[in-house]
């Protein structure tokens, strides 16, 4: 009896092992969106543009937004009420911008040149955290959790450390 505990428990800690890996892979293999798609990130003829081309993706953590343009403009990344009123703010970032969305949540990004933003450069997204892995659920697990999420943790880390912060 002792001894298939004792498997059970090594294939238990292997399983959630390979599970961590598994999750690892799936946040490497990372989709990229070229803001804007063909128009890329400039004053749109239709103000509501960005939302609209936002509007139809599904961003996940670990996703990764490009920013590309010709001309004069920038990237900002904001607060929601500086994205409301297009506030002009002095952290900016040049072409070409590649942004990795490091969390869940609410992400605002504008231009600040002239009135831009105003005319409709301006982007929100939402990023989703995704699904998570089918975990156990017996409450002795949890040093075995830990043990993955520290796994999970320090991968992330790694990738994400050269990385912008969402704000
Ligand atoms: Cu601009």
């Amino acid at each position: 009896m002792k001894m298939a505990t004792r498997v059970n428990l090594t294939a238990w800690l292997i399983t959630i092992i390979a599970a961590s890996f598994l999750k690892v892979d799936a946040a490497a293999a990372v989709a990229t969106y070229t803001v804007g798609d063909e128009l890329g990130w400039t004053v749109p003829s239709n103000i509501s543009y960005y939302q609209s081309w936002s509007a139809s993706k599904n961003f996940m953590v670990g996703d990764k937004l490009s920013f590309n343009w010709t001309g004069t403009h920038n990237v900002a990344e904001v607060s929601e009420a500086e994205y409301d009123n297009c506030t002009q703010v002095v952290s900016v970032l040049g072409s070409p911008v590649d942004i990795r969305l490091l969390k869940g949540g609410s992400c605002y990004y504008i231009c600040t040149v002239d009135s831009h933003c105003k005319l409709g450069q301006k982007l929100f997204i939402t990023v989703g955290v995704g699904s998570s892995a089918a975990a156990p659920s017996p409450s002795n697990s949890a040093p075995m959790m830990a043990l993955g999420t520290g796994i999970l943790v320090s991968a992330f880390i790694t990738i994400v450390s050269l990385n912008l912060l969402c704000y």
